[in-house]
């Protein structure tokens, strides 16, 4: 047997093995579990997109283009499987956009064949990334990115870069209607679009931020009303969960997916930043806003609802969990999807009941040592009363 034989052989099995194997689920706190292994690595592209599977121009069957991570991706339930659109980043640190589907959600997800090819606006990209996936009311699927270009501003400096939201629409995923960016005062990172019509207006979930990384005096995540999303312009931003001094979202914060609609208010799953001495750590949270208003907080559960563990913590930007994606059922099942240290794509699940009732009875953050104490002596107290009873 050939060199080329051989190892395209083995790499076709590997390969097929990976996608395949089963997933299974770890018993966590109630409120989530996890799985045993990611969803989708780096491993699980598609072969044909990384190797020439010609003998004669590639004997060895040496890989030509590499994949180093597949993270942040939008999520959505499509003609009955459970899609991802995947930020996949090859390994010259350019993302694009890939289209990953599974029977199930936990297991056996495949690539289509091909990546998505996104339009440019008149003003090409240099990078994209982290897609939100809203089926919006109108009957469009739209896709909100990030949009990233070297900041005109300073041509001397290699690192100067400007965030955008990149907006464009679709029936099949395949298939992208791009539209020009969305315009506001400030840079925006993680826009999200809600899914339903807000007075008539598309109503975005923003991030304002003073710089490419710092969000400086960008209070949070923010609200704004579009008039028409064709060309969107978000002219006044509301902060409806803003970031506070010594909590899990000092430094930023993001809006993940859209929020779901449940009987109790929209339920909403987000990230947080705090800086420490190894970096920023990035954790997941959640709140709730008010059914009528969706711009009112009515829930804000102290703390995280996830944070690395094990080998999550380990990947190109270590200590980071991010998400930008989930599917509801109509059962009430909850399929989080969600990035390890910028590398590889997780499952979590829970329930919509389970979830809300995490939001709604979880002590809010007191913001101090002294509430904190508090409210376990609480509980305590309350536990004590049932164990003695
Ligand atoms: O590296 C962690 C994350 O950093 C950015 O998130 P944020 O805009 O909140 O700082 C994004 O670049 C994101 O893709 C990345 O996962």
């Amino acid at each position: 047997m050939t060199t080329f034989e051989y190892r395209k052989n083995l790499v076709l099995a590997r390969y097929e093995e990976l996608i395949t194997r089963p997933n299974r689920k770890i018993e966590g706190n109630g409120i989530f579990e996890r799985y045993e292994n990611p969803v989708i690595t780096a491993d699980m592209v598609p072969p044909t997109w990384k190797y020439d599977f010609n003998p004669q121009t590639n004997p060895w069957f040496m890989e030509r283009i590499g994949c180093n991570a597949t993270l942040n991706s939008g999520a959505i339930k499509f003609h009955d499987k459970y899609v991802l659109v995947v930020r996949v980043e090859g390994m010259d640190r350019k993302s694009f956009f890939a289209v990953a589907e599974s029977p199930n959600g936990i297991d056996n997800f495949r690539f289509r064949e091909r990546p998505i090819t996104m339009p440019d606006t008149d003003d090409p990209a240099t990078n994209i990334y982290d897609m939100r996936l809203t089926a919006h009311e109108d009957g469009w699927i739209y896709g909100l990115f990030c949009v990233e270009r070297h900041d005109p501003a300073h041509p001397e400096d290699l690192s100067a870069a400007t965030a955008a939201c990149g907006i464009a629409r679709t029936k099949d995923l395949d298939t992208w209607e791009r539209l020009p960016d969305l315009k506001c005062k400030s840079q925006q990172r993680n826009v999200v679009l809600h899914p339903e019509f807000v007075d008539g207006k598309y109503a975005l979930y923003t991030r304002p931020q003073d710089g490419f990384i710092d969000t400086g005096s960008g209070g949070g995540i923010g609200w704004g009303l579009v008039d028409d999303i064709t060309c969107a312009e978000v002219k006044e931003e509301t902060i409806i969960d803003p970031r506070y001094y010594h909590t899990i979202k000092e430094v930023k914060n993001g809006e993940g997916p859209h929020p779901v609609k449940t009987s109790r208010g929209w339920l909403h799953l987000a990230h947080g930043v705090r800086g420490c001495a190894s970096g920023l750590r990035y954790v997941l949270y959640m709140y709730m806003t008010s059914l009528e208003e969706p711009w009112k907080k009515i829930a804000s559960p102290g703390g995280y609802l996830m944070a690395p563990v094990g080998g999550e913590y380990i990947g190109d930007v270590m200590n980071v969990l991010f998400t930008n994606g989930w599917i509801v059922e109509p059962d009430g099942r909850v399929f989080i999807y969600y990035a390890s240290s910028d590398t590889r794509m997780h499952v979590a699940t829970s329930t919509v009941d389970r979830l809300v009732d995490y939001c709604l009875n979880t002590p809010q953050d007191g913001l101090t040592t002294a509430a904190s104490v508090r409210a376990i002596n609480e509980l305590i107290d309350n536990n004590l009363k049932i164990l003695h009873s």
